[in-house]
């Protein structure tokens, strides 16, 4: 199985109450490698094209002024089978149902406020690595 890139994002709530090395380190014990990594606050343009396919979704106003709201740290998680076991890692989207030891089940706080991001296919993640990243930021492992 070749290495595959996913794009992961520590989501303001989780970066604000400092868990950002305590879900950093359970990508790491699963067998992710961090490819890139910058924190950054979203701008409400960028984070808008990110989230386009929910563009009509009640809570699309209320994601985006959450993301908006305070640092985030983007990543590149690259190993096997990256994009699906990423999805694992995190858990269901909404944190009452993630499965126990998941990410969102530890740190989630609500449907909105889950904690992480992670793409859902390959395809995704190219698009949005490609929305937060330049080539000469990601390193080879
Ligand atoms: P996932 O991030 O698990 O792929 P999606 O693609 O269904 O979930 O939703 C994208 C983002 O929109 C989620 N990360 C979540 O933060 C937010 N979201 C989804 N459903 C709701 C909801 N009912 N209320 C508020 N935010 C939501």
């Amino acid at each position: 199985m070749s290495i595959q890139k996913t794009f992961s994002i520590i989501k303001p709530n989780a970066v604000k109450k400092g868990v950002m090395g305590d879900i950093i380190n359970q990508f790491e014990q699963s067998g992710l490698r961090v490819a890139a990594a910058k924190l950054a606050v979203l701008s409400k343009e960028k984070c808008e094209l990110f989230y386009a396919e929910h563009k009509e979704r009640p809570f699309f106003g209320e994601l985006v002024t959450f993301m908006t709201s305070g640092p985030v740290l983007l990543m590149c998680l690259a190993g096997e089978n990256a994009v699906l076991k990423n999805r694992e890692i995190m858990g269901a989207t909404d944190p009452k149902k993630a499965a126990p030891g998941s990410i969102r089940a530890k740190h989630g706080d609500s449907m909105g406020e889950n904690a992480v991001h992670g793409s859902d296919s390959p395809e995704s993640a190219a698009r949005e690595l490609a929305i937060f990243f330049d080539k000469y930021e990601f390193v080879n492992l």
